[in-house]
């Protein structure tokens, strides 16, 4: 993301860019691969989760989700382009940062504080959290407004299933995230690079619509630090940055909240934020897209970017009537 005194051009391929992807396996390969070897109970369970696991943090797997949407049908990224491509700033503003620095991160114990316009208010800790409603896998599109775009199977559930047990009240109209911003775990925090605490925003409807994931996990693990850990949120139809990540505290507001790249640069990062490709960043357009760990060599492959980053059949109708190009 842009800013202006920044040095790290986010059109600079990095190895990581380059790296032939390896396969990951998809629910289709799993099935045809637990038929020809004539499924077992063991490999009936390995079936609960769609995208066979890496084997590097603890097991999260999640059922396939019903949820309209819930699944690209593409193939996901490797493990390694999504663990070691990354957008965290509190962690440094290269995209190889995260994965550098993100092990002072410390996901446990956590708790996220509930607040603002419900009924039922408090801190809830992880354990809760993890048990609040059954876990699901989705496949879902990230991309980001830099231009690039990664197809990540995130493991979590509905954020709907959070907000509706806490009661919200007739006169909260919108959800801010609060992310940690803690200077000893997160050596980024000392830079003026953003206002921390790196924050985030809903409408509330936006918020209740089933493809909003509260993720506590990808390809069927927990989350590595580096992209959230140990919770944050997945809105698969808006730029990367509407995905707050290692989420503290959740905020239900009358007013739109305050965000954190729109104090930073208005003019270029609004609240809303839907993927459109017709409505230009002020600096490059946003009609095309590099999907990470599909191009090798100089000539990067693009695809076309979709409208709500292609789940305009769940979510087009939120946004009816309302000028797209005004509220970007
Ligand atoms: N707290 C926090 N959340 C964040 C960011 C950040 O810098 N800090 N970057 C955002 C951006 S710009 C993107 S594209 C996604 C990247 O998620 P990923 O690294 O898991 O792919 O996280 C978003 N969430
Ligand atoms: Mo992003």
């Amino acid at each position: 993301m842009l800013i202006r005194t920044q040095q790290n051009g986010f059109n600079h391929p990095l190895a990581s860019d380059i790296t032939p992807k390896s396969m990951v396996l998809q629910r289709r390969s799993w099935l045809l691969a637990a038929a020809a070897a004539g499924a077992t109970w063991a490999t009936r369970d390995a079936l609960a989760a769609t995208v066979a696991p890496p084997g590097k943090l603890s097991a999260l797997p999640g059922k396939p989700s019903a949820v309209p949407g819930a699944s690209t049908g593409e193939a996901v990224a490797s493990y390694d382009d999504a663990t070691s491509y990354n957008n965290f700033y509190e962690f440094g503003t290269d995209k190889s940062d995260p994965a550098s620095y993100a092990r002072s991160l410390k996901p446990r114990p956590w708790s996220v504080q509930v607040e603002g316009l419900v009924n039922k208010p408090g801190r809830f800790d992880l354990d809760a959290l993890l048990k609040l409603a059954p876990m699901e896998e989705r496949i879902y599109r990230l991309r980001c407004v830099e231009g690039w775009s990664m197809v990540i199977p995130w493991v979590g559930y509905s954020l709907a299933e959070l907000i509706k047990r806490v009661e919200p009240q007739g006169s909260a109209k919108y959800v801010q995230f609060v992310t940690l911003a803690d200077e000893k775990q997160m050596p980024g925090v000392r830079s003026r690079v953003l206002n921390w605490p790196y924050v985030e925003g809903l409408r509330m409807d936006e918020a209740m619509h089933p493809l909003t994931l509260l993720a506590f996990g990808m390809y069927g693990e927990v989350l590595p630090n580096q992209n959230g850990a140990p919770l944050r949120v997945a809105v698969p139809w808006k730029y990367g940055f509407k995905s707050a990540k290692s989420i503290v505290a959740i905020r239900f507001t009358e007013q739109q909240p305050k965000t954190s790249w729109n104090e930073a640069a208005p003019q270029e990062y609004g609240f809303y934020s839907n993927v459109n490709p017709q409505v230009s960043h002020p600096r490059w357009s946003q009609a095309n897209e590099r999907r990470i760990g599909e191009s090798v060599g100089l000539f990067a492959k693009r695809r076309q970017t979709q409208m709500f980053n292609g789940y305009e059949a769940q979510v087009g109708q939120l946004y009816a009537g309302m000028d797209l190009r005004k509220n970007y």
